[in-house]
């Protein structure tokens, strides 16, 4: 049995994700781990909330709530919101937790001893308008690399090349749109990034496995030079992971705190911690994920990220573990995405524009648009989310082709032979063909799977649900019924069992549904399928079923007309 260590990018506190970040991250670390689940794997699959940064203090001041109250609320929202997707963490932690404290203190003091920190008199931006410093997101400028004139001073949105506030031209502030600015002397720290380039760089030439997208970004700032700069790791904020050497007070640090950044990642470990905490579990019980000295060696470890998200996941996160030099298990494979648009722009939580997780699940269940989403993932470019592909996936693909076939197996049955798996009949040619045909679909749904192709894998298993449509039409049931009772009795016996099928292989992509199929099927055992000739003869004649409530129902156009007009303008 493998073991496998998934982590999806944790969401920022403030507010309520939209589709696109949804299908970044969250959604296909879901699928993977529900798919290695499914093969019989230990999974270990992790997500939490990122609390930290003037993000959130910002939104609990407009929302005129102490920030951690708000940020308790916020969790609790998206962590329901979370189980409505069916995202099946193992755990859903935060990173303001006891746990991250902790272990950023911890990784902070082991980074101090390497030498590998440095303190640095520093000039910051001071807003007279809005009377505070302003962290580095809340700085807006002209970005030096590309022209982009909305980049932020943490990281350029257009190009990601991460940035200090001072490099910005033409800065302002993105609180008040003030211009007036100054720089006042402060003492920070900053992680002495450039010196694990030798090692960073070993370290990502030899995943030569990993997808072109996450490459060429950590290449791309790798080798640039500047994507190494030393990194300040605090800030001049209230709300955060105070500023410590381990658990000992760092002089001259007082009432500072870590960069959001630092903490963040880390978070995915401490959420193993906390994991541990909920269920009464040890210590060795989490360290056995983590810490190769500690059983960790045999895992494989996947990360779920947006694109803007791999600099810190392949940089800056990676030299915080290696500058450690304890035996933190490292990222073994990198799954990252490009941007999923919406009908004609772009999706934005700033201006309230798409589709958000809460609005979604008030329309339909969570299987229509996991669908949707895993089938047209946007891994090797961005894509583009329209009402109208929507509605045609949906009726298509669900309702058509695998609903339909479900209720139409189910229902002759009944009609003709009952609620019981018929007796009689001997398999043919047409059953042979099939089970070949559905041998080396699996083959291709497996390795697409394996490999995190994600459209493909979508690709796969709907060629499977068709399989069973060309079956069924060149089988006639209905037709052979008259004529032969005992075949179309084997006929509608191999048509029931690969219901049970497609219950089984599409529970990673839609898990409502599929236990839904696997209920009426009553079936006993949902193991992965060995073959298709063992699976189709998982329900022996005599097994009773019942017919499945319809599963997925048809978008209507003026179902689609009304949501597109609803979805049209920006969200207050
Ligand atoms: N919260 C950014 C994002 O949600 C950030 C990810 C942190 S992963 C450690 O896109
Ligand atoms: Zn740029």
């Amino acid at each position: 049995m493998a073991r496998h260590l998934i982590t999806s990018a944790i969401p920022y506190i403030n507010g309520i994700k939209h589709l696109g970040n949804l299908v970044g991250s969250q959604l296909p670390a879901d699928l993977y781990a529900r798919y290695q689940r499914a093969r019989g794997n230990e999974v270990m699959f992790l997500c939490a909330t990122d609390e930290h940064g003037t993000p959130a203090e910002l939104a609990a001041a407009k929302a005129g709530k102490p920030v951690a109250d708000y940020c308790a609320e916020m969790w609790a929202v998206q962590a329901e919101l979370a189980r409505g997707f069916r995202l099946s963490f193992d755990h859903f932690g935060r990173s303001s937790s006891p746990q991250n404290h902790r272990l950023t203190q911890h990784f902070a003091g082991r980074l101090a001893d390497a030498g590998l920190i440095r303190e640095v008199s520093e000039k910051q931006v001071y807003s007279n308008a809005d009377g505070r410093f302003l962290p580095d997101r809340y700085i807006e400028g002209t970005c030096p690399n590309c022209g982009y004139d909305k980049a932020r001073g943490d990281q350029c949105e257009n190009c990601t090349k991460q940035l200090d506030p001072t490099d910005l031209i033409d800065p302002r502030s993105a609180i008040s749109g003030s211009t007036d600015l100054e720089v006042r002397e402060t003492k920070h720290l900053y992680l002495r990034q450039s010196e694990m380039r030798g090692k960073l760089q070993e370290w990502i030439d030899s995943k030569t496995d990993w997808p072109i997208l996450t490459t060429s970004i950590a290449k791309k700032w790798l080798n640039d030079g500047d994507g190494l700069q030393d990194r300040g790791i605090t800030r001049d904020l209230d709300w955060g992971i105070p500023v410590k050497k381990g658990a000992e007070d760092w002089p001259g640090m007082e009432g500072k705190v870590f960069y959001v950044w630092f903490d963040a990642p880390i978070e995915y470990i401490a959420c193993a911690g906390e994991w541990a905490e909920a269920h009464g579990k040890t210590d060795g019980d989490w360290e056995r994920w983590w810490r190769t000295d500690k059983g960790a060696d045999d895992v494989r470890y996947t990360q779920f990220m947006g694109k803007d998200n791999v600099p810190f996941h392949t940089l800056s996160f990676p030299a915080t573990i290696l500058g450690s030099g304890e035996p933190w298990k490292l990222v073994d494979y990198i799954k990252s995405f490009n941007y999923l648009n919406y009908d004609g722009g772009q999706f934005s939580t700033s201006q309230g524009r798409g589709v958000f997780m809460d609005q979604a699940l008030d329309i339909l269940p969570a299987d229509y648009w996991r669908w949707w989403l895993l089938s047209h993932a946007p891994e090797s470019s961005d894509s583009e989310f329209t009402w109208v592909n929507f509605q045609g996936s949906v009726n298509k693909d669900l309702a058509d082709v695998l609903g339909n076939f479900a209720s139409r197996v189910t229902k002759f049955c009944r009609s003709k032979f009952g609620e019981h798996v018929p007796e009689g009949g001997t398999p043919g040619a047409r059953e042979a063909q099939l089970i070949a045909d559905l041998n080396a679909g699996l083959g291709d749904y497996e390795r697409h799977m394996d490999a995190i192709d994600i459209r493909k894998s979508a690709t796969a298993l709907r060629g499977l649900w068709v399989l069973g449509n060309e079956y069924l039409q060149d089988a006639a049931p209905w037709a052979t019924f008259k004529q032969d009772p005992g075949k179309a009795a084997m006929q509608i016996r191999t048509a029931l069992n690969l219901i049970r099928l497609y219950g089984v292989i599409s529970s990673p992509f839609i898990p409502d549904a599929s236990a839904q199929l696997l209920t009426a099927m009553q079936a006993e055992t949902a193991n992965w399928p060995d073959g298709a000739e063992g699976a189709l003869a998982a329900l022996p004649a005599g097994h009773v079923f019942s017919v499945p409530d319809v599963t997925f129902r048809k978008i209507s156009d003026e179902e689609r007309s009304e949501w597109q007009a609803r979805f049209a303008g920006t969200r207050t």
